[in-house]
């Protein structure tokens, strides 16, 4: 059978959500590299939305992170998903409150305003504090979404949390998640995995950073 090739850009979380995937899973796969701003004719054609990640298995395309992720976990048992259907669609809802924080961070990393910024770091916080009211204890300093063992779930915020982290390197202010207990070691358990630590190329740190400083965000010239 021929590799899936996952179609990417360097510096985005989603397509970070499959690689995990395919890490955890030790799938063979290739990954092809585009820029953004400047999207290959041939990406155009298959991407319906023109974004990234795009997985091509064979003749088929497939898009949409948890899509892609749910298809990986299909294929390659065994399965990341809590087996009880109840279980299995609050995990699927809760990663959908993943993308919501990715959105916030987007927007509090790249806003024009402070005010802006700051009620995008307000949204972040609120969700937070949703997140550490349903968490269960962490057991002997770790935690998964659901307690010990990883989840599906968790690949969809192992890469909003490893920018926080890029951020709290550059400068401890934006150590968001320091006062949620909770929180801050599920992101610990989830920054120390392989499968996550890997995910993205040793440059991402520095070019998430002078990503954000191109963009002369607010946070950018605080950076
Ligand atoms: N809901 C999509 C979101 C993917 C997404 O927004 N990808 C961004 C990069 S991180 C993209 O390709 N944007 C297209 C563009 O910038 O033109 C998913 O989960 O796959």
């Amino acid at each position: 059978m021929t590799k899936p090739t996952l179609i990417s850009f360097k510096l985005c979380p989603y397509v970070q959500r499959s690689v995990i995937n395919l890490l955890e899973k030790k799938v063979d796969y290739e990954i092809k590299y585009i820029d953004l701003a400047n999207k290959p004719e041939w990406f155009l054609k298959i991407s319906p939305f023109g974004r990234v990640p795009v997985l091509v298995v064979g003749d088929d395309v497939l898009f949409e992170s948890a899509v892609i992720n749910e298809y990986l976990d299909e294929t390659n048992l065994p399965s990341l998903h809590p087996k009880d259907p109840i279980q299995k669609a609050k995990h699927r809802a809760w990663a959908e409150f993943a993308s919501a924080l990715l959105v916030d961070q987007y927007g509090f990393t790249m806003a024009k305003e402070e005010k802006e910024a700051l009620k995008k770091k307000e949204e972040i916080l609120s969700k937070f504090r949703i997140l550490e009211s349903i968490l269960p204890e962490p057991k002997n300093g770790k935690l998964f979404f659901a307690g010990e063992s990883m989840h599906l779930v968790d690949t969809a915020y192992a890469p909003f949390f490893m920018r926080l982290d890029f951020l709290k390197q550059k400068d401890g202010q934006w150590d968001l998640v320091s006062g949620f207990s909770k929180l801050k070691v599920w992101s610990d358990t989830l920054l120390s995995l392989p499968s996550v630590k890997n995910s993205v190329l040793p440059e991402v740190p520095e070019e998430y950073i002078a990503f954000i400083k191109a963009h002369h965000s607010w946070m950018g010239g605080k950076l």
